[in-house]
């Protein structure tokens, strides 16, 4: 072992060490447990940013905690290599997405490597190539076939100059990114999965989801979205269809007091067609459509149709009118009005002079004040005849109960959720496996002619798709029919949502998944990913998971057990004012600073000297230019620096802030506990722990040893708080350090704690470990050692120090048996000639006893 810690060397040595002998290559073994640990994976952007580490990182020392309590575990990467960046740049350096994805990819394992994450590098899956899509394409036939798959049009962004679709990061501010055209709204044919036909599913699962945080969970019910209503049926004068709402306060329903519809419904239409103004209106609001968030604080807009409907219980006529505010794709896309009760229905009421009418009392038993607002609460009705007096409950039930018997009502349950739009107008995604055939007959390629293969070597001219462009390549025929090729390709959410699961059989080509491997490793026992992620991936991949089910390829309901979510990483972000006013961000790594007393930054500085405004710790971003590149600080401090710095500096969920100064501290950690290392294996020979010849302070220290191992076992295995993990070990080493090395017994000792603590670091420092093991005298490595396992004896405390204090003074200090009692406390004390000094020709009034720790002897 070398005197210095040299993490350049070592690293390097080690990391080669581990890809020769495939250290973490695993394979199904019936034998042992299995451990299935995942990062999300990642997108070849080019290079690594912290975000990235850090959830590397998070798994990584998961992985191999869970490899040294013996499990065989299974911890994969690949590349979510298909999106629209690589078209961008493709563009912008004239050269193909697939050589810029693909050199991105080379560049960034090697950056991997680097930091030494232990994966199976055999199974390295990379998302854009045949032999993965190919399975993609195939299990969306099978899913064509068993009707969970169709064509409908649907609104896409089209940029008229361009004539081309643009996808939402294409459209800033309403305009085409490269010409700055208005960009429009479009009808196209899209394809969709029903997602929708396991809406319920993937709702009562997330009961299931012990392991994954609330929030998370919260995140996708409100997405799923289920309420519970009633389908209301109104008929209409002058109109020969009956008009259907759907509500989930059937208790309002006598406080109707208009109809509204969405501009597509086609009572809308029915109206526009004779009537230019409502023409005119609902023109305008197919080209305004805005998103279902923005729905609540836009601004409500309408037109009367000139249509009535008849109130069922009143009889009354009613206005109908059209709303922007309905949605048509959600419910029956009509409403019944309650102005009173529901806040869209107020602003809308309020703004075209409709009627208001209260039928909640409000938590006095009042009529709410509705000079400002809607009352939506629930509450008890009034204005409502015969329901006067029901509370929601009863009222719901009783009205729900009234319209179904007269036939004009039903009970439904919705969901928010809408089935899944696939179809993508881009060019570097997988190709759509559907074909259309002279006679207008859509199918699905069959499976012989698949993988449909996206061809990689072609020009961009930055606007239509190249097999858009390509006459030919679209060209085909089935069966000697000639045929047309999809020339839409796929959501790039659809690669991530299976990979997981093709990891455990990444080579098999006989099918999509090779049952016996899912089964082994499936489902993944961790998944460790952002929380961006919350609802889009985590629905899509719990959504595959039951599909590949129902497909027979996977025999359990959830894909991944646990779920941790990464905080972001912060640094501090500097900048100064240009002469245009403008703000020119500079990079935390060109600024000096000077702090106060409490390390706060108070003043800044460029490498110019000129001084700069501080602008807090913001997440590390291109725009604020406060990014932290990994690969420099593996080069200036060693991976495992920054890996220990990472999982120290805050609990995993958490925001994590980027201080060098916190980097060189743990750089320093690691420093002494090399230097410890290295003391203790020159002094050479050790004798065999002997836990009879131990002294007090030996027994204390080894005490505290074995409450540190279970300390950390307990917050990296259960908590998996890595940070006060880490605490605890930094805390038992300043004590080891102090301790003596006089004799054997000491030595025996110090060996004990610096092989315990080796591995105890192991997860999170993986290469200084690595070597520290073998300078501790194993043949074997590390990586196939076992976890320290707490001596529940030694942490068994068999005496007590007691303080003792006369009139709350301290005056001694006393080691009893852990299990002496009050009276054998006191005895004990007044033996002492410090304590009998006190207490001589003095009464005592009263003694103190707290176990274990004090005693107070009050006396005059
Ligand atoms: C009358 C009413 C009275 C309503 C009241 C609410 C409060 P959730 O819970 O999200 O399912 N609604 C129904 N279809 C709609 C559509 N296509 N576009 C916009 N709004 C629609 O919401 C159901 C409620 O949203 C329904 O209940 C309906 O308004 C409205 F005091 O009916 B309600």
């Amino acid at each position: 072992m070398q005197e210095q810690y040299r993490p350049d060397e070592i690293e390097a040595q080690v990391q080669t060490y581990w890809l020769k002998n495939k250290t973490f290559h695993v394979t199904e073994n019936p034998d042992k447990e299995k451990y299935y640990c995942l990062a999300m994976l990642p997108y070849p952007s080019g290079r690594l940013h912290m975000g990235h580490v850090r959830n590397y990182t998070i798994t990584d020392v998961i992985a191999r905690y869970q490899r040294l309590l013996g499990k065989n575990v299974l911890q994969p990467i690949g590349w979510d290599a298909f999106g629209l960046p690589a078209e961008g740049a493709a563009v912008k350096n004239k050269t193909a997405p697939a050589k810029w994805t693909y050199e991105n990819i080379a560049y960034m394992k090697k950056q991997l490597q680097l930091l030494g994450f232990g994966y199976d590098w055999d199974r390295e899956v990379t998302t854009c190539k045949p032999d993965y899509y190919r399975w993609e394409q195939w299990f969306f036939t099978k899913l064509y076939e068993k009707g969970l798959v169709y064509k409908k049009t649907s609104a896409v962004n089209w940029c008229p100059n361009d004539q081309t679709v643009l996808a939402n990061e294409q459209v800033i501010d309403g305009c085409c990114w490269r010409c700055d055209s208005p960009v429009e709204r479009k009808e196209i044919p899209q394809w969709f999965i029903k997602i929708t036909a396991y809406a319920d599913q993937l709702l009562k699962d997330l009961d299931q989801l012990e392991g994954w945080p609330e929030q998370v969970k919260t995140m996708q019910r409100n997405w799923i979205g289920r309420s519970e209503g009633v389908e209301i049926d109104f008929t209409v004068e002058n109109y020969s269809d009956k008009l259907r709402v759907y509500t989930t306060r059937p208790d309002t329903f006598m406080g109707v007091s208009y109809v509204a519809v969405a501009a597509e419904h086609p009572l809308a239409l029915f109206a526009a067609e004779n009537n230019p103004a409502i023409s005119t209106f609902v023109t305008e609001c197919k080209n305004t459509k805005t998103a279902e968030a923005d729905m609540a604080t836009m601004e409500k807009k309408g037109i009367a149709t000139g249509f009535y409907a008849i109130h069922p219980l009143t009889n009354e006529r009613i206005p109908v009118w059209i709303a922007n505010f309905v949605l048509m794709e959600y419910g029956t896309g009509a409403v019944m009005a309650v102005p009173a009760h529901d806040q869209r229905d107020y602003e809308f009421a309020t703004k075209y002079q409709l009627p208001i009418k209260a039928v909640i009392l409000d938590h006095n038993q009042k009529a709410a004040d509705l000079s400002q607002q809607a009352y939506t609460e629930k509450g008890k009705l009034f204005n409502s005849g015969e329901f006067d007096g029901l509370e929601f409950e009863q009222a719901f039930n009783a009205i729900a109960d009234k319209l179904i018997s007269l036939g004009i009502g039903q009970r439904k349950v919705n969901y928010r959720l809408r089935d899944w739009g696939v179809s993508r107008q881009r060019y570097w995604g997988a190709p759509i496996p559907m074909v259309t055939l002279a006679d207008g007959t859509v199918m699905p390629t069959p499976e012989d002619q698949l993988p449909v293969i996206l061809p990689e070597n072609v020009e961009m001219d930055g606007i239509t798709s190249p097999i858009k462009a390509d006459p030919e390549w679209a060209i085909t025929t089935i069966d000697g029919v000639p045929a047309t090729r999809e020339t839409d390709t796929f959501d790039t959410f659809m690669e991530s949502s299976w990979y997981y699961a093709r990891y455990t059989c990444p080579h098999y080509e006989s099918g999509m998944l090779d049952q016996n491997a899912a089964n082994y490793w499936l489902p993944v026992d961790q998944y460790v990913g952002g929380i961006e992620h919350a609802i889009m991936h985590l629905l899509y991949f719990r959504f595959y998971h039951k599909l590949l089910r129902d497909a027979g390829l996977v025999d359990s309901d959830e894909p991944a057990k646990r779920l941790l979510c990464q905080g972001m990483v912060l640094a501090d972000a500097f900048y100064y004012t240009n002469e245009t006013g403008g703000r020119i961000w500079v990079s935390p790594t060109d600024v000096s600073v000077e702090r106060d007393d409490k390390g706060r930054i108070i003043k800044a500085f460029d490498k110019t000297g000129r001084e700069l405004v501080y602008a807090g710790m913001s997440k590390m971003s291109k725009s604020k230019n406060n990014g932290i590149d990994p690969q420099e600080m593996v080069e200036k401090y060693g991976a495992d620096t920054v890996r220990l710095f990472m999982m120290f500096a805050s609990p995993a969920e958490m925001t994590l802030e980027w201080q060098e100064s916190g980097v060189e501290g743990a750089n320093r950690f690691i420093k002494r506990l090399w230097r410890l290392v290295y003391e203790h294996t020159q002094k050479g020979k050790i004798t065999q722990l002997d836990l009879n010849q131990l002294d007090n302070q030996q027994k204390i220290l080894r005490r505290e040893l074995h409450k540190t191992i279970a300390k950390v076992t307990d917050d990296i295995g259960r908590r998996q708080t890595f940070n006060t993990a880490i605490a605890a070990v930094m805390e038992f080493m300043n004590r080891l350090q102090k301790a003596p090395q006089d004799s054997e017994q000491d030595r025996a000792l110090m060996d004990e704690a610096l092989q315990s603590l080796v591995r105890l670091l192991y997860p999170i420092i993986p290469h200084a470990c690595f070597s520290m093991w073998k300078a501790l005298g194993h043949q074997d490595d590390i990586d196939n050692a076992s976890w320290p396992i707490a001596d529940e004896s030694a942490m068994v405390e068999d005496e007590k120090l007691i303080v003792v204090q006369i009139n709350g003074k301290v005056r001694t200090k006393l080691t009893v048996a852990a299990d002496a009692n009050q009276d054998t406390v006191v005895a004990l004390a007044k033996q002492e000639s410090m304590v009998r000094k006190y207490l001589e020709g003095v009464t005592i009034r009263k003694v103190i006893y707290v176990a274990g720790k004090l005693l107070n002897i009050v006396v005059s």
